[in-house]
């Protein structure tokens, strides 16, 4: 089902509020890189995370080597971002920060 994409001054709104992520260079898709103190950590995020983005069916794009976690957020549906992808964003960022990153 399509999802409407944000306009510039939302997107623009979005990198305010999150400022740990940077706007991928075709400004379709937002990213953030996070460490923790190690894999435990890492993981105990990610399935915070996870678990989460199942319930909202929002689901990011990753990586993770080690203590490191690199994220792309990108709402597929909408072919850039949308509201999730803040909705998304805030989420992690408190994850983040609970997960000691
Ligand atoms: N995740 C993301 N990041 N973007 C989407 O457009 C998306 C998703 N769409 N998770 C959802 C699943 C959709 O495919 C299902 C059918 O609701």
């Amino acid at each position: 089902m399509p999802v409407p994409s944000l306009c510039d001054d939302d997107r623009d709104a979005l990198l305010s509020a999150h400022p740990l992520w940077r706007l991928r260079g075709d400004g379709k898709a937002i990213e953030r890189t996070l460490k923790f103190a190690d894999f435990n950590a890492a993981f105990g995020f990610m399935t915070r995370v996870a678990l989460h983005a199942d319930k909202v069916d929002h689901h990011p794009e990753w990586c993770n080597v080690y203590n490191r976690v690199e994220i792309t957020l990108t709402t597929h549906d909408a072919g850039g971002l949308s509201a999730r992808d803040a909705q998304m964003a805030a989420f992690i960022d408190a994850a983040a920060i609970a997960g000691g990153a």
